[in-house]
């Protein structure tokens, strides 16, 4: 079939809006009629050419939410009609990480995922006879997609699929390192560096857990407002108060003894620097530093093992450590509930022929988050 689509031709390019040619589900595959995608860092990563392991030409985005409107052979967990949401980290429930519990990082495709290529070793995508890769096993910028059946999460089909594209990265991603990575508890004292789609997100689950100090910290003052929206309780900007940690161990003292130190803090920022500051403000014997961000191909992270001797733990998170066909359906239902909020941060909606507009915005820290309507 033909399919409209938005195509990384090369490194640093613009995405072209063109018709290519995708072939049909094989063994195991859904062809999901994506209505909704948004745009995230990582599919900007990878197109600016600063991704070491992106590959051209290909499909980006890995953001969506769409129909299953065909199945191939062997699919049994879903069927056509079926609301999806796609999943960049699949759950087959068979591999020894999903068996092992402690890890959401399935591998049962991991290897041909990350060569841009459906697990056959083969692409469905094409223009002529030139091969297009798959990105992140999703390639959401394209109206049709191809997707193993395991890297599909069946959800509520009366969700709004502008709206809930947003779980399948950022606020899985922000609620799922409070919920599943940090395993956040009532009453903690909690410090958000960076407060973008992925902070505001972290934000949103520290409210749900429970958390009593929320403290939001970015060099930009415009986010306190988005801060407070969400349940910050205290902003700080590290450029107006010297050094951010110390300032930070004040603000969280508490205690007979005196100690100060967040119980857990999260890198929504991608900066090395932001990591090290972020370990450095959590609490002596317990504290807990989650990354989230995703930093530069060959940065490196510091700090003096005494930190780590000290108890304080560091940490990191991929989607959250969400398993995506268990988890992302509770999350839509959340938001159904009204558990959680996604409109307000969604702050631009986009036809496919303005997605190169998308990216611009996520540049400039105009948008929260952009999406794309097909
Ligand atoms: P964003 O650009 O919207 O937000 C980043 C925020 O950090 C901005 O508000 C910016 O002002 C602030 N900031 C920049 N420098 C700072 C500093 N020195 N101190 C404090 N704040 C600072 O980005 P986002 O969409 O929220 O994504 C954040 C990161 O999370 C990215 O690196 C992204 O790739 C990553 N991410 C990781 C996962 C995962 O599974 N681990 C998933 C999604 C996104
Ligand atoms: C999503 N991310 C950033 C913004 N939006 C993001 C990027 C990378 C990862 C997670 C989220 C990530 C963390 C750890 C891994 N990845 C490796 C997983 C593994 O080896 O099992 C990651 C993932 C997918 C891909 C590359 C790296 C890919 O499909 N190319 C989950
Ligand atoms: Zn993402």
């Amino acid at each position: 079939m033909k399919t409209r689509a938005a195509v990384a031709t090369a490194a640093g390019k613009p995405l072209e809006i063109m018709e290519v040619d995708l072939d049909g589900p094989r063994d195991g595959e859904v062809l999901v009629e994506i209505k909704a995608t948004g745009i995230c860092h990582t599919d900007e990563f990878t197109l600016s050419g600063a991704d070491p392991e992106g590959l051209f030409p290909a499909i980006l985005g890995h953001e969506g939410a769409g129909v299953v409107v065909d199945v191939g052979r062997g699919v049994t967990s879903v069927k056509k009609g079926d609301h999806v949401i796609p999943l960049y980290t699949p759950e087959c429930r068979q591999c020894p990480s999903c068996l092992s519990r402690k890890t959401n990082l399935c591998t049962a495709i991991r290897a041909t995922q990350g060569q841009g290529v459906m697990p056959d070793g083969t692409s469905r995508f094409s223009i002529g006879k030139e091969k297009l890769h798959h990105y992140m096993g999703c390639s959401t910028f394209s109206n049709f997609t191809v997707l193993p059946e395991i890297a599909v999460a069946k959800v509520d089909p009366a969700a709004p699929f502008d709206k809930i594209c947003y779980i399948g990265c950022g606020v899985t991603t922000g609620i799922g390192a409070v919920i599943n990575t940090a395993k956040v508890e009532e009453g903690a004292t909690t410090a958000v560096f960076g407060l973008g789609g992925i902070g505001l997100n972290v934000i949103q689950g520290l409210k749900l857990a429970g958390a009593d100090m929320i403290i939001g910290v970015d060099v930009n003052n415009d986010k306190k407002k988005w801060g407070e929206r969400f349940g910050m309780t205290h902003f700080v900007n590290p450029k107006e108060v010297g050094d951010v940690v110390p300032h930070l161990v004040n603000l969280t003292k508490r205690g007979a003894d005196q100690i100060g130190g967040a119980d857990y803090t999260f890198d929504c920022t991608g900066n090395v620097n932001v990591m090290r500051q972020a370990l450095e403000a959590c609490h002596r014997g317990w504290g807990q530093s989650i990354i989230i961000g995703v930093a530069g191909a060959g940065q490196e992270i510091a700090t003096r093992p005494f930190q780590l001797v000290t108890g304080r733990v560091w940490k990191g998170t991929a989607f959250g450590g969400a398993r995506g066909r268990t988890d992302v359906p509770k999350i839509v239902d959340w938001y159904m509930a009204g558990k959680i909020q996604i409109d307000p941060m969604i702050t631009h909606t986009l036809k496919l022929e303005e997605i190169n507009k998308g990216f611009d915005l996520m540049h400039e820290g105009k948008s929260i988050r952009s999406v794309v309507v097909y």
